[in-house]
């Protein structure tokens, strides 16, 4: 998979104020500009038991996760809000994930808050230095430069979290695409636990 090159160039800078209104419960907002969606049949290489993941495309292309995008683009920087909501699901005993990534500006952070539901943050430098933070609504986690970034819903309900992070940081989805991170989070006796990644 190529890095996806940040959408700044397309968007015409404005330099007054704006609000926007999240509707904190189905972590919907407005006014949006940009949204897509992710099913099963475009992430199915993430998941560890291929033949969970045919079993269920069998069956149909279950939804994934999807994001809502406002870009705040000035004539002097950016930055953009996002607003994610993972669905509740697994695929053999993996919890429905975003694909995850690096930023293409590797010096560039972000900043993540849980608004609703039960979920897991895995972070982890290109050296191999890993972190998981456990969420409920109300935790903030700073990504800093050079980590790459991928959420799980480990609840019964949709885990929604909002983004912010420069516009021009990029995603480059390239790394984690073939490796993942070095742990994976897994239903085991029915609660959530890390389990070692083998192919990391
Ligand atoms: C957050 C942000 C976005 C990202 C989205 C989904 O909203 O980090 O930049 O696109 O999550 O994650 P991914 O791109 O890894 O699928
Ligand atoms: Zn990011």
């Amino acid at each position: 998979m190529s890095p996806e090159k940040p959408t700044i160039d397309k968007i015409k800078p404005y330099d007054m104020p704006l609000h926007l209104q999240v509707d904190l419960a189905s972590g919907e907002f407005a006014p949006f500009t940009e949204f897509y969606e992710r099913r099963l049949s475009q992430l199915g290489d993430l998941f560890h038991d291929r033949s969970a993941v045919q079993r269920t495309l069998a069956a149909g292309d279950p939804l994934l996760y999807d994001v809502r995008m406002r870009p705040f683009v000035t004539s002097l920087s950016d930055f953009t809000f996002g607003v994610t909501r993972i669905y509740p699901g697994k695929v053999g005993d993996e919890y429905y994930m975003t694909k995850g990534h690096f930023h293409l500006l590797l010096e560039q952070p972000e900043v993540y808050f849980c608004l609703r539901g039960r979920g897991c943050l895995l972070i982890e430098s290109a050296e191999g230095d890993f972190h998981a933070h456990w969420w409920t609504p109300g935790v903030v986690s700073h990504i800093p430069p050079g980590y790459a970034h991928r959420t799980v819903n480990t609840g019964s309900e949709a885990l929604v979290f909002s983004a912010i992070y420069h516009l021009s940081a990029g995603h480059d989805y390239g790394k984690i695409a073939q490796r993942g991170f070095s742990c994976r989070v897994v239903e085991l006796n029915g609660s959530a636990e890390l389990a070692p990644n083998p192919l990391h």
